[in-house]
């Protein structure tokens, strides 16, 4: 089983090139970001939660994603693998990662890291925003506080993977392709 987490900053790619994974390798794409605008827009009461959070660009509690990733797993037993896209997010979320797979003997092949700019990952995300309308893309503030704790509560992450020999630092600047053709020669070593 192939488990992949994919991480970086906002705005680094994440979702971008899971699009690619999912196609090349058949894995099951696990967004936690998509999967908390799926509840708001349902109006659900984990939805309402998570929208507050979400509009200042701060994260959503954990005990509410690590809720929502398990349910995922236990759902899709019989999958080649997951991409994790924007999960772990904390190191708490990320032990509580490695409990639910030890469970099933399948645990992290590999966190790709995605490196990007400040500057390129707030044009990238204000240039979303005109598009998409994701509100969390249309504030600069509110930009910065994501990049900010990102920096100050999931960057630590690397330091919890590096150890284990699982972290691979991967250029995220430049054309979708080439990225894409860097991801797919570090997982070829997997
Ligand atoms: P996410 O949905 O994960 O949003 P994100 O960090 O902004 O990354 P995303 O994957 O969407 O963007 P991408 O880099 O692909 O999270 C949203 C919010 O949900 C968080 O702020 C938090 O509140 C909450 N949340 C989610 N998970 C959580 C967790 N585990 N714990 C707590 N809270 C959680 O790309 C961005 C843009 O760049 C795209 O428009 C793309 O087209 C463009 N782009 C990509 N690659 C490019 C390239 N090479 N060149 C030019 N543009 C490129």
């Amino acid at each position: 089983m192939l488990n992949l987490v994919l991480f970086g900053p906002p705005g680094a790619g994440k979702g971008t090139q899971a699009e690619f994974l999912i196609k090349s390798y058949g894995l099951e794409h696990l967004s936690t970001g998509d999967l908390l605008r799926s509840e708001i827009a349902a109006g659900t009461k984990l939805g309402l939660e998570a929208k507050s959070f979400m509009e200042k660009g701060e994260l959503v509690p954990d005990e509410v994603v690590i809720g929502m990733i398990k349910t995922k797993l236990e759902n899709n037993k019989a999958v080649k693998g997951f991409i994790f896209d924007g999960f772990p997010r904390t190191v708490d979320q990320a032990k509580a990662l490695d409990n639910l797979l030890n469970e099933n003997g399948t645990p992290i092949s590999g966190m790709l890291s995605l490196e990007v700019d400040k500057q390129e990952l707030i044009n990238r995300l204000m240039k979303r925003g005109e598009i998409s309308g994701r509100p969390d893309d249309q504030d600069q503030s509110v930009i910065e506080n994501r990049i900010n704790v990102y920096n100050q509560k999931t960057l630590p992450l690397i330091e919890y993977y590096k150890p284990q020999g699982k972290h691979f630092g991967i250029n995220g600047m430049g054309s979708i392709e080439d990225i894409a053709g860097r991801l797919e020669a570090v997982i070829t070593k997997l």
